[in-house]
């Protein structure tokens, strides 16, 4: 049976090899990740205000799997816990996001401040630091204060949003910037624009049957991250690093694409412009300090909004001050160039996207989401292709896998499958690190524990703990302890 599966798969992509173990620096930073609206729970307390994932799950059920995060984990009131079974597996940092509804319930530059919204996330982070446990702070995964979205649609009002974001982000800044170091400012421009204004499978879910742009908003939504991102990071640079001595970034997600028929130059053009499209997109404008792609703009037209000759100043003078790359990474897939005429809304450049390639091999095993196969060459070929483009230190900032069959306990304690996969994909970046020379400092697991997963609800799960969505009773994986031992060994045997 095991050979079974390993004739399917394509060698290249890694899959085959044994865990090796191998070594990573002595100060390589480990630690896990959530998000907010799909870990907390506490939807009516505290005195926080609606976000639109409130409003998309409770009007809309059909396109989250029936399911919302009204209770969710309930991290909003067993955080305490949390932060101790976290430091059981010896992790240096937790990656959380703020909700933004939670601090500013209206979310607007006029409205109120919630002190009890605050008042959580000092308990928090102060019992992080309490545990020798560094914080490291996203200020919007996604949950838009829903006040925002009624005023003026979010992201598709530049200026609006950009005003209100930067008073948001200030507000963070001021409160818990004295024992904040690292900020991500947006988790995923890209899965914003596109899943989100686009294809429509997250909050507000805007799509073409809904009669929605889809020509152009995912583009305006990028574009007003990008200009949001940019005045973010020039504020905190002139009013907050002086004093607090933090950095800060932006995380990106990103496939590894690999051509459908690597004898085609066609479809090896596609998979480097795939990549273009989906990281260049972000990366060339905020790290490089330039343009969007020359490939984007050819192919897109009008589609794509244009920088004023001050917002490319202002790109070119703040793209040096964001300190790392966070790099959301999960899997592999094959670009194919199609020939037939797109839709007027396609955002691939005519590209077709899959886990088979033209010999019918596919890129790595199935995990319990579709869209995610075991390959961890092309998480290495990924670190490399960032690496040479950007030339800034990577942190993962999530990186993981749902086993099928994790709802029984017993399953996700033994969840042997998922620890492969962790222990492969960080082979991968020991030898980016040690044989390319790729500069990668830390390693975010995602996720400390099951949780809500957007449009897919409860169903696949993420965590290196188990939660009994009916108790709530939280139980490591296996994982966990795999994670733990193997940041040990690895980081002793570079010393
Ligand atoms: C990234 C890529 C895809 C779907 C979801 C993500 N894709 O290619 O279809 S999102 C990312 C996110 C986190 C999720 C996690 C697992 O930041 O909140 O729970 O991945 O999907």
């Amino acid at each position: 049976q095991a050979t079974d599966v390993i004739t399917k798969h394509s060698e290249s992509a890694g899959y085959h090899e044994r865990v090796q173990e191998l070594p990573l620096p002595s100060n390589f930073s480990w630690g896990t990740a959530t998000a907010a609206y799909q870990v907390e729970g506490g939807a009516d307390q505290g005195g926080k205000g609606k976000s639109i994932w409130d409003t998309f799950s409770h009007l809309q059920p059909s396109r989250t799997n029936g399911e919302h995060a009204d209770v969710a984990c309930d991290h909003y009131n067993r955080m305490p816990e949390d932060v101790d079974l976290m430091s059981t597996f010896d992790v240096d940092v937790y990656r959380f996001s703020l909700s933004w509804s939670r601090i500013i319930p209206f979310g607007g530059r006029k409205d109120a401040i919630s002190d009890e919204g605050i008042a959580f996330y000092d308990k928090l982070i102060n019992n992080l630091l309490e545990h020798n446990i560094e914080p490291v702070v996203t200020l919007y995964h996604w949950d838009l204060p829903q006040a925002l979205y009624d005023r003026y649609h979010g992201f598709l009002d530049t200026d609006e949003f950009r005003a209100d974001f930067i008073h948001y982000a200030r507000v963070c800044f001021s409160r818990f910037g004295d024992r904040v170091r690292k900020w991500v400012t947006f988790n995923e421009p890209y899965i914003i624009s596109i899943f989100a204004h686009l294809n429509g499978t997250l909050a507000p879910g805007h799509c073409r049957e809904q009669g929605t742009d889809t020509k152009t908003e995912p583009w305006r939504v990028g574009h007003t991250i990008i200009l949001s991102h940019a005045s973010v990071v020039q504020m905190y640079a002139s009013e907050f690093q002086p004093t607090q001595e933090g950095s800060i970034s932006i995380v990106l997600n990103g496939h590894f694409y690999e051509p459908f028929n690597p004898q085609n130059q066609a479809d090896i053009d596609a998979a480097e412009r795939r990549m273009v499209f989906y990281i260049g997109w972000f990366g060339d404008t905020i790290f490089l300090g330039q343009d969007y792609p020359i490939a984007m703009r050819e192919y897109l037209g009008t589609r794509l909004p244009t920088f004023t000759s001050e917002e490319i100043e202002l790109l070119r003078q703040t793209a040096q001050l964001n300190a790392f790359y966070g790099m959301n990474h999960y899997s592999t897939k094959y670009a194919r160039q199609l020939t037939d005429p797109p839709t007027d809304d396609d955002w691939t450049s005519n590209i077709e996207e899959g886990p088979v390639n033209s010999d019918g091999l596919e890129i790595g095993p199935a995990s319990a989401q579709q869209w995610l196969r075991v390959a961890p060459e092309g998480f290495r070929k990924l670190l490399n292709w960032v690496w040479k483009r950007y030339r800034l230190p990577v942190i993962i900032t999530e990186n993981g896998c749902p086993c099928i069959g994790e709802k029984d306990v017993q399953v996700a304690i033994n969840d042997t499958f998922r620890q492969r996969y962790f222990g492969l994909y960080l082979d991968a970046i020991s030898r980016a690190i040690y044989q390319d020379g790729v500069d990668v400092k830390g390693y975010y697991a995602w996720s400390l524990m099951d949780n809500y997963e957007w449009a897919a609800g409860y169903g696949p799960r993420y965590g290196i703990v188990h939660v009994d969505f009916e108790t709530l009773k939280r139980t490591p994986k296996g994982s966990a302890w795999y994670l733990r031992d193997s940041f040990k060994s690895r980081r002793q045997a570079s010393s």
